[in-house]
């Protein structure tokens, strides 16, 4: 059985039974002029996870693992986003807004989609979300079921949002997950760093951490 060496210890996973899931990789968070630059970030550092999860992504294919992919966002009616998250902060631009990119993290317009070169294969589920995590209002629970997953190997954007609150909800689902360092993302530094030392504290609380290299080695 592949076994990777990891944060806490080493990972040992079926390749049958394990799932690569893509989180959020889309131009509103990852691009200029999308949702993640109105909020005022500097999207040039989640940019930097692409090389490495093109890589991994060509590794997982050649290997066989099913590849998932999640993108946030809403309604054009925007009946699917709780005014909670609609009015928080002081954007420049707010969800549902006209943006360069088009209307800001809606279902069908140019940013909400998936970066060019993580573009999924026609086979590869897309799950649309809502919320941050990739399990709620999802039929991603049984989407893995019935593909008989039980380990998912986590990346995407940003790593104390997206990536941790669908980490946390996988934990509790009883899944295994292990979150590849250079393949999630945050436009916070301290967020990066201490993310991925939550995910793999307390003998891996949430799962395991280890970077794109050593998977592949494996995989
Ligand atoms: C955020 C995400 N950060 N995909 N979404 O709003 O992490």
């Amino acid at each position: 059985m592949p076994t990777v060496d990891a944060s806490p210890y080493p990972f040992t996973f079926h390749p049958e039974s394990t799932a690569l899931l893509i989180i959020d990789m889309q131009r509103d968070f990852v691009e200029p002029g999308g949702f993640g630059e109105t909020l005022g970030n500097d999207v040039s550092k989640l940019q930097k996870v692409i090389p490495p999860l093109v890589r991994l992504l060509g590794a997982a294919r050649a290997a066989g693992l099913p590849v998932i992919h999640t993108r946030e966002g809403h309604l054009p009616d925007l009946s699917d986003c709780p005014p909670a998250k609609l009015n928080r902060g002081a954007p420049s631009m707010r969800i549902g807004d006209p943006g360069p990119k088009g209307r800001i993290l809606i279902r069908g317009e140019y940013g909400h989609d998936i970066v060019d070169d993580l573009k999924p294969l026609g086979d590869e589920p897309v799950i649309d979300k809502p919320g941050k995590g990739s399990f709620y209002a999802t039929n991603l629970g049984e989407l893995l079921a019935e593909k008989g997953v039980t380990s998912l190997i986590v990346t995407g954007v940003t790593t104390e949002v997206c990536v941790h609150t669908t980490v946390r909800e996988a934990n509790d689902r009883g899944f295994e997950c292990l979150v590849v360092s250079d393949c999630v993302g945050s436009y916070f530094d301290g967020f990066q760093e201490a993310g991925l030392a939550m995910i793999a504290a307390q003998g891996g609380i949430f799962g395991w951490v280890t970077p794109s290299d050593k998977l592949i080695e494996v995989m």
